[in-house]
């Protein structure tokens, strides 16, 4: 064939477009030009073609037959309220074709407190299961044979007594610990950065992941030791670039952690594995998963590993979840099946897919069967898993693989020049970049750049509500802490006493292993609390200052004549008030998702709003007095844990009773069926997922205005 003629297209393109064919390039979030036309001349000096599948680099996928061989699990990430509701659920996905369980705990097990702490009211049950001790691990694997079902399990911060708790479990179900197929999400530093369910500082957490990952290593060959995750910072806000590069530095640290304790490479990169977010850009986030595998084996060159296996990126994927809205729900499935389709194209090996559901409450059995049946659908229907890497050759696929895995070396690079992720975490820089982009996004959302359909376009007139799952916390809190004390009155004490203060030596002596002097304590019925207070003991609480980012809303919106209306009422507000209209923006219980709380502080500061940002992981009368201190005229709280039912009465109580005036107004995930109730519990406003921030400020006014009036 004739090379092709590209001034002729171009003369084509211009006469169609009416412009130079420049004009229909489109800038992504990354900073990649996407162009129209992609042709032969874009795969010129690219350095990664033509590897093959199941060989250093694994671009093109870990496995030489991929999903010829063997598909991708379907492993749909599951749990709530108590130990045998999710058990009952995790029976009926697998005999509905689920092929792995991945458990969801609930916020308190997550932080480490036990169901009778005061601290997590609100919090059990509600978003994962909830998990004392041996005895509910037990109930929540019961039937499920622990040697054939892959498990995998996220958990960062309370890791150690849940990974414990976990082994017992196997070894009194009759499943050694070498035996059990899993993984633990141990991943602690995206929680320091986006996640926020860390309990103890960076240092001795990060000690904890080189325990588990030199434990796992010498105990339990088939459970991979850590899920690297960038899923988080997609969630929070990250570009693919961003979340590429921040993921793949994360794990060259804990490589490294695991080296300085004298392991061996080869005796644990191998079950090394990782995890990303699938969003809406199809192509983009295929590539993403090709570039991931092609720049994780270049960092492993620099360990010299001698296995092939310790160079290969296996991941899981999960589709996104905040590209799920709120309004015109079903068009969720929709999304969520591009997004499956993009992570199979792209070659995960295990892969979970949202419910439709997901931006309103927690899935019903109907939202969790479709789900579920998109991916079955895929495997069996679409003959998607005939052939490996379908995309390969692509001009456009290989060339954004080329590019976001240029950006992303170049991004670890600076983190490399910077001393390393563990200390670029500690200084906040990632959260940083995370931050401004999800931001900007934010922006670009509310001017309806990014077009959402049911959202900022095509809205419908009205909807009908959903069918909810609702949780109801204060009995599954009742019936835990009855369990609880069960267990404290059948165990013996003084073995218990004895393994935690063993456990304090471990971790004071800073040697011997965490998780194994763990695994001690569990069998003797010590529960997660307990094992967690005792390595606080020794390592203390971990607390972060929030930090907002500025300018970027503003800047970016500062033109929209909507917004200079709103500035107008808020100068006209602040005349009268002789000050700024003061608003404190909180997050109560152990709900740590806090990008919303930051777009909106970030945006609200920027609009002119005087904003105090709360620490995370207040209780509602903590929020109160932080409230009447700093004397806001309103509180916006962010919640998307489900815990708004139990926290927000009483923060309304907690107002009232020290004879504080401040609205309360909030958002997040909210179902509508609870709006009423939150209405009558004195909250001034609930806005859903999606209000646009401008929208959610002229409300706030009203509110205020109308305030003064009466
Ligand atoms: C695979 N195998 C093959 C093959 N492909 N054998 C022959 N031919 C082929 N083509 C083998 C593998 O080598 C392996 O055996 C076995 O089959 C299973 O395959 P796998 O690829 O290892 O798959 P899986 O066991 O599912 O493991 C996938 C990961 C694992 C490696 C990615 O880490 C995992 O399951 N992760 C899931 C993490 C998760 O669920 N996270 C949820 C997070 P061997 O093992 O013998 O080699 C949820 C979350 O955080 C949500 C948000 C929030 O809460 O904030």
């Amino acid at each position: 064939m004739d090379k092709p003629d590209l001034d002729a297209w171009r003369r084509r393109a211009e006469k169609e477009l009416g412009a130079a064919p420049e004009a229909a390039v489109s800038a992504t979030p990354e900073g990649i030009a996407v162009k129209p036309l992609y042709t032969a001349q874009d795969l010129e000096g690219l350095d990664h073609l033509g590897s093959l599948p199941g060989e250093a680099p694994f671009l093109r996928g870990p496995r030489a037959t991929m999903y010829a061989g063997r598909p991708w699990t379907i492993r749909q990430y599951a749990g709530f309220s108590t130990a045998e509701e999710s058990n009952r659920f995790y029976r009926e996905a697998l005999a509905g074709g689920q092929q792995g369980v991945s458990v969801a705990f609930d916020l308190a097990t997550h932080r480490g407190y036990d169901s009778d702490h005061p601290r997590v009211e609100g919090d059990v049950g509600k978003a994962g299961v909830a998990i004392d001790s041996v005895e509910d691990m037990k109930i929540l694997f019961d039937g499920i044979p622990l040697d054939r079902v892959s498990v995998s399990m996220t958990m960062n911060g309370a890791v150690i007594p849940v990974l414990a708790a976990f082994i017992v479990a196997g070894e009194e179900q009759g499943v050694p610990r070498a035996r059990l197929s899993g993984t633990i999400q141990n991943d602690i530093l995206k929680e320091f950065m986006v996640r926020n369910t860390y309990i103890y500082p960076p240092e001795p957490s990060m000690r904890i992941v080189a325990d588990i990952i030199d434990y796992t290593a010498r105990e339990m060959p088939r459970f991979n030791s850590i899920s690297i995750s960038g899923y988080h910072m997609q969630e929070a806000g990250a570009t693919l670039v961003q979340e590429l590069a921040f993921t793949l530095a994360d794990g060259r640290d804990y490589v490294r952690a695991a080296l300085a304790r004298g392991l061996d490479v080869d005796a644990f990169a191998g079950r090394l594995s990782f995890f990303f977010a699938i969003g809406m850009n199809f192509f983009m986030e295929a590539a993403k998963l090709r570039a991931a595998r092609l720049l994780w084996s270049r960092v492993m060159d620099e360990f010299q590993p001698k296995q092939p296996a310790s160079r290969m990126l296996r991941t899981h994927c999960q589709t996104s979840g905040v590209s799920l809205q709120a309004q015109d729900p079903y068009n969720n499935i929709v999304r969520t099946a591009y997004e499956a389709l993009a992570a199979v194209l792209g070659g995960t090996q295990s892969l979970h897919t949202n419910s439709f559901d997901e931006a309103i409450a927690l899935p019903t059995e109907f939202s969790a069967r479709i789900a579920r049946n998109t991916q079955l659908i895929l495997q069996h229907e679409t003959g998607v898993t005939k052939v490996v890497d379908p995309l390969a050759g692509s001009y456009y696929v290989e060339s954004l693989t080329a590019e976001l895995a240029d950006k992303a070396w170049a991004l670890m690079e600076e983190i490399e020049a910077r001393g390393g992720m563990t200390k670029a975490v500690a200084e906040g820089y990632p959260k940083r970049c995370i931050e401004a982009a999800a931001t900007r996004r934010q922006a670009a959302v509310d001017k309806g750049e990014e077009v959402i359909v049911g959202v900022n376009r095509y809205r419908p007139d009205s909807e009908a509500a959903l069918d909810i799952r609702a949780i109801d916390n204060a009995a599954v809190r009742a019936a835990q802490i009855r369990r609880l004390a069960e267990t404290r009155r059948r165990r013996g004490a003084e073995d218990v006493v004895a393994r935690l203060a063993a456990l304090r030596d471990v971790a004071r002596s800073g040697s011997g292993n965490l998780l194994a002097a763990a695994v001690e304590a569990a069998r003797a019925r010590a529960s997660v609390g307990e094992i967690s207070d005792a390595l606080r003991e020794v390592f203390g609480d971990h607390a972060a200052t929030p930090v907002l980012v500025r300018d970027i809303y503003g800047e970016a919106y500062r033109d929209e004549p909507d917004y200079a209306v709103l500035r107008a009422r808020l100068d006209a507000l602040g005349e009268k008030l002789g000050r700024k209209p003061r608003l404190l923006v909180a997050k109560l219980g152990q709900d740590g998702h806090d990008r919303g709380a930051k777009v909106i502080a970030s945006a609200f500061g920027d609009i002119g709003f005087e904003v105090v940002i709360g620490p995370l992981f207040q209780t509602p009368a903590e929020a109160a007095r932080l409230a009447a201190e700093t004397g806001v005229d309103a509180v916006g709280v962010s919640s998307l844990a489900a815990g708004h039912r139990t926290l927000l009465p009483q923060l309304v109580a907690a107002l009232r009773a020290q004879g504080e005036e401040a609205l309360v107004i909030c958002g997040g995930v909210i179902p509508a069926q609870d709006h009423e109730f939150l209405l009558e519990s004195g909250v001034a406003a609930v806005f859903g997922p999606g209000t646009p921030v401008v929208e959610a400020a002229n409300a706030l006014l009203d509110l205020l205005e109308g305030r003064r009036h009466n």
